[in-house]
């Protein structure tokens, strides 16, 4: 646990606090619409009246200076939304030394807990491959050839997301084959791009695991542009939880969805009001995250985002 007198901040009266709020990744992918969304909901849901937020647009260099910006504009206590594991050293060391909170949520830092950050909120994402391969087991019988669709390099998501599902395909579905596994960067249009030449590269392709929805679709574009049906010849499989992709499914052009629940609002402003009080909080809280197939897509449709 970590609290506030190890961390070396003040206690404060968190509707009295200014917080800042860092987003990673542009607010046109529905998770980052949706994890926006649910932490200003909660900044005023717990009365905060002071709530900066920044986005760094995929840029590293600009989520250094927006926490930085954010600091010397009055921070009090920061919720952060790592673009990368590593590189926000210089930002997280000026709060740290302005006895500065920072509370991160969806991706997890190479850094010390307690130290560096307070805490990190987010999913289990090595969890998330596991349970991802293990739908497509199911949806294939085992058999066939796979592509993957990677997320963005240097964060935790996507090493987590790829080794849960490669060591469970190896584990429990030997002829379940990789054939390709190339980065869609979680972009629709890239994971549309890439899909369009792995299918050209490999014909064979029976199924594809995308690492967030967003490429998922970008896949069964692609796929249909092949004159193949997405969900029958070409299997999907992917992980995040949105709209669209829960749709497919009911739509039968898309096998699963494994959730990846983007709305860290309350749990943040929770953990923070504890913190802040002066009580200890874990440095590592691991969200739960549901499931779409075609057993509960159209029930379950008003969870997606
Ligand atoms: O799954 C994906 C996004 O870091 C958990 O990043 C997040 C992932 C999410 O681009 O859609």
């Amino acid at each position: 646990t970590c609290s506030i007198a190890d961390y070396g901040a003040e206690e404060m009266d968190l509707s009295e606090t200014v917080v800042g709020f860092s987003q990673s990744e542009p607010e046109s992918a529905p998770f980052r619409v949706a994890e926006t969304q649910s932490i200003r909901d909660a900044a005023a849901e717990a009365g905060v009246e002071d709530l900066l937020t920044t986005n760094a647009n995929n840029q590293l260099s600009k989520q250094v200076s927006d926490i930085q910006d954010m600091l010397a504009q009055g921070a009090e206590l920061l919720i952060v939304a790592p673009l990368n594991s590593d590189g926000l050293e210089p930002a997280l060391a000026q709060a740290r030394d302005q006895g500065v909170p920072v509370i991160t949520i969806d991706r997890k830092l190479n850094a010390e807990p307690c130290v560096d950050y307070v805490t990190f909120l987010g999913s289990d994402f090595y969890d998330q491959g596991v349970r991802a391969a293990e739908a497509m087991i199911d949806t294939t019988g085992g058999e066939g050839q796979v592509a993957i669709l990677l997320g963005t390099s240097g964060n935790n998501v996507t090493t987590g997301r790829t080794d849960g599902f490669v060591e469970t395909l190896q584990e429990q579905a030997p002829d379940l084959e990789v054939v390709a596994q190339q980065t869609g960067e979680f972009s629709r249009s890239t994971g549309q791009q890439v899909m369009e030449q792995l299918l050209q590269a490999n014909p064979g392709i029976t199924a594809v695991y995308a690492e967030n929805d967003e490429m998922g679709l970008g896949a069964l574009t692609a796929i249909q542009a092949a004159g193949k049906d997405p969900g029958q010849d070409v299997k999907i499989v992917s992980i995040d939880g949105t709209r669209n992709a829960v749709q497919a499914i009911v739509d039968g052009d898309y096998n699963a969805v494994i959730e990846s629940n983007p709305r860290f609002g309350p749990l943040a402003f929770s953990t923070a009001e504890q913190f802040l009080s002066g009580e200890p909080v874990p440095v590592d809280i691991v969200i739960e995250d549901g499931e779409y197939d075609e057993s509960n897509a159209a029930d379950r449709i008003g969870d997606a985002f």
